[in-house]
């Protein structure tokens, strides 16, 4: 396994797409002493007899510069051979396995039955993609997010890519997160944080399942640092996937005022999208500093100018903590 940081200055948690364009930007900004990304593996799903973890592929193939921007998920110069084959025979082709992105899930697989960690093959795969930051799934032990819906409770990826994310969902359970362990040691971590960066992923199907472990829960609510979240509502819907569809659904605003008040005392501060400006008053209100900016990323400079702001944005709330602490 990859030598985790000694002194790592962010903790990032992602899920994939939105949350992934960030971890990519931060790896530009910050050397591999200074970044840990932890991944939601609540996405995780076992499909035609191999472990498929989407989130921490979505990451590890953008941070390796492999990642098909326009999909959103699996490789980039991706060919489909594999589920035209599997399509010809009335497989299970509804959840579409390119030829590269299979041999990811058929070599995890291979090592997950060897015996090893999800953490330790996730290095493994990070580092046959050249991948030199440190990506960590949330826990080593099985996470499935679940969404209770019209039609009773839905695996996640029954829910989101069978069904197109269409059922009404009423509620979410993360199960066996309660028994789950963070797959990182903390103490070791925690003195030197600059700050914990929240990605633009959807609340409740990414970053939830993270603080539904009770280690994360309890890390980020005792944290020194500041948490730093960056919106993924921006202009009154989710740049990808359901989130704006999740907060109508249980009556919410689709704003960012709905994702400040979502994390609650977790968040020290949210970064909204200039086209969200009239919102940062009612933010400030409920106790939290806010930024303006321009959080859309469209390429890799604005991953890189959007990684820069966050971590000016954290670091100027870091050190006015620690003044104010002093004084
Ligand atoms: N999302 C889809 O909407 N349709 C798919 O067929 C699909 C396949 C897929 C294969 C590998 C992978 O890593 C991700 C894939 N996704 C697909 C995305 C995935 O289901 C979700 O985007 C994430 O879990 C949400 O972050």
């Amino acid at each position: 396994m990859n030598a985790l940081p000694r002194k790592p200055r962010i903790l990032a948690l992602s899920g994939g797409v939105g949350g992934a364009k960030l971890a990519r930007g931060l790896t530009r900004e910050l050397s591999v002493d200074e970044l840990i990304v932890v991944c939601n593996t609540g996405d995780d799903f076992e499909h035609l007899g191999l472990t498929v973890c989407p989130d921490l592929d979505s990451v590890l193939y953008a941070v390796a510069g492999l990642a098909d921007d326009a999909r959103g998920w699996g490789r980039a110069d991706e060919t489909w051979n594999f589920l035209d084959a599997l399509r010809a025979m009335d497989g299970e082709s509804w959840f579409q396995l390119g030829d590269r992105d299979l041999a990811q899930h058929v070599q995890r697989s291979a090592w997950l039955r060897s015996g090893l960690s999800l953490s330790e093959v996730t290095a493994r795969l990070g580092r046959a993609h050249g991948v030199r930051h440190s990506i960590v799934p949330m826990c080593d032990e099985p996470v499935r997010t679940q969404l209770r819906t019209a039609e009773g409770w839905l695996d996640f990826q029954d829910y989101f890519v069978r069904r197109r994310a269409a059922p009404l969902v009423h509620d979410l359970r993360y199960v066996g997160a309660a028994a789950a362990r963070a797959s990182l040691a903390w103490p070791a971590i925690e003195p030197q944080l600059d700050a914990i960066v929240i990605c633009p992923s959807n609340p409740y199907l990414s970053i939830d399942p993270i603080l539904a472990v009770p280690d994360w829960h309890s890390r980020v609510r005792e944290r020194r640092a500041p948490v730093v979240a960056v919106s993924p509502i921006v202009a009154g819907d989710a740049l990808k996937g359901c989130a704006a569809k999740m907060l109508r659904e249980f009556g919410l605003a689709v704003n960012p005022v709905s994702i400040a008040r979502h994390y609650g005392e977790l968040l020290d501060a949210l970064v909204i999208d200039s086209q969200d400006a009239k919102y940062a008053n009612e933010i400030e209100q409920l106790g939290l500093a806010v930024h303006v900016t321009q959080t859309v990323m469209r390429n890799d400079d604005d991953r890189g100018g959007l990684a820069r702001t966050v971590l000016d944005f954290a670091r100027g709330l870091r050190a006015r903590s620690l003044a104010s602490r002093r004084a």
